[in-house]
């Protein structure tokens, strides 16, 4: 006959020590005890009425507590508690030992069918929490799709990056590959085979920044036209266009920089002339000023061609009218060039009697210059986002 609400002093005695742990010894001469003051076993499962009332305590204790958890932690606390090896239940089964074989299956059945039943209602009342937690996660993480989007900043190209992209477009469109190479050369390439001896007075207009005797920071990108026309071993014909960074000694000013963008130019096969030279530049400055561009040749002197000469383009400004800005000529400079001298030529490999070639050199940022209106070159390497900023949609 199972009795609510009474608890036999010794069992809740024995019970407690099971809930704090005490030692499997006390426990197991308690049980003992019980059993001897409950000499009275129910018919059907054999459990005396104390053990069946501490039991339905715990039980009742239990299920009241499980109902009580109202999220996983809890949950999980519970289990730990009820049902874990320190729980009062975990304790009866510890000392189990103490008690004669037929207490120890009765007691053993009881504490089974309990445990079963509270496992049972731990899953149905996990199932319910796990259900209440998605739910509620569900409606914390629920999106909005008719908000509007977050603005993302967007970057911008460095004008340099622009201009070199634009002038690699024009070249790869009329046959041109792009070559890059080191920004660290030997005075052999970077002098000696662009016909710059030792003893050449263009050595101090091009001074740079030595490493050591023979390693230096170049001061063209024409070491990469000569070791393309070494790769290439005679062989024809040669269309480069090589951008990259270029060193010099220099006083840094509104239109000078040690450092700065050179995009070089070289063609080399049977009977390259001065005028294919000249119309390849005109096309040049059209597909990047526009068609009515035109361009205009004067003499110049480079070591590493012969003829040499200055290009010059319609003032971008005026029109030709004649400036401020082209100081009254209608026309600005915008490159040098030159059919390649013939000792450059043989120096890498290709016989001067057989070949002919041109060659070109423009500083990238000169043209950005024109192109956008910037007034000093030092703008362009001092990452002021002010600046910057206005060529996002330029
Ligand atoms: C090889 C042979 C010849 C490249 C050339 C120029 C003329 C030139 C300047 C323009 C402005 C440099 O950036 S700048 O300061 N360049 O005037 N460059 S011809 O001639 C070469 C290159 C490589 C093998």
């Amino acid at each position: 006959m199972l009795r609510y609400g009474w608890v036999d002093e010794t069992t809740t005695a024995f019970t407690q020590m099971a809930r704090s742990n005490s030692s499997d010894r006390r426990v197991a001469s308690l049980c003992c005890e019980v059993r001897r003051l409950d000499e009275r076993r129910e018919e059907d499962d054999g459990l005396s009425d104390t053990w069946r009332h501490e039991l339905e305590a715990i039980r009742e204790q239990a299920m009241a507590s499980l109902a009580l958890a109202s999220d996983s932690k809890a949950l999980n606390d519970w289990r730990v508690e009820v049902l874990g090896k320190k729980s009062a239940l975990g304790q009866m089964s510890k000392a189990m030992g103490g008690l004669t074989p037929e207490d120890r299956r009765v007691l053993g059945e009881a504490l089974n069918r309990i445990r079963q039943e509270l496992e049972q209602a731990w899953r149905s009342r996990q199932a319910e929490i796990e259900a209440k937690e998605k739910a509620l996660r569900l409606e914390r993480e629920r999106i909005d799709v008719t908000l509007p989007g977050r603005h993302v900043p967007l970057g911008a190209m460095h004008p340099i990056s622009r201009v070199i992209e634009e002038i690699e477009d024009i070249f790869v469109s009329l046959g041109f590959s792009v070559v890059e190479g080191p920004e660290v050369e030997t005075d052999h390439y970077n002098f000696e085979l662009l016909n710059i001896p030792k003893d050449h007075p263009a050595r101090d207009m091009q001074d740079t920044f030595y490493l050591t005797d023979e390693w230096l920071l170049r001061t063209h990108t024409s070491p990469m036209q000569v070791r393309t026309m070494e790769r290439m071993r005679g062989r024809t014909p040669i269309r480069v266009i090589v951008p990259g960074r270029v060193y010099r000694r220099d006083e840094d000013d509104a239109t000078h920089s040690h450092q700065f963008t050179q995009i070089e130019g070289l063609v080399v096969d049977e009977g390259i002339r001065m005028s294919d030279l000249k119309g390849t530049l005109e096309a040049f400055a059209k597909a990047l000023f526009g068609p009515s561009q035109r361009v205009r040749l004067r003499p110049s002197y480079f070591p590493f061609t012969e003829p040499s000469c200055e290009v010059d383009l319609v003032c971008v400004s005026c029109g030709g009218s004649g400036c401020r800005m082209c100081k009254g000529t209608g026309w600005i400079e915008i490159l040098g060039a030159g059919m390649v001298h013939p000792r450059v030529l043989d120096m890498s490999g290709y016989d001067s009697a057989r070949y002919t070639g041109f060659a070109f050199g423009l500083g990238a940022e000169r043209i950005a210059m024109l192109r956008y209106g910037i007034s000093d070159i030092r703008m362009l390497y001092q990452n002021d986002l002010r600046f910057l900023r206005q060529f996002r949609h330029a």
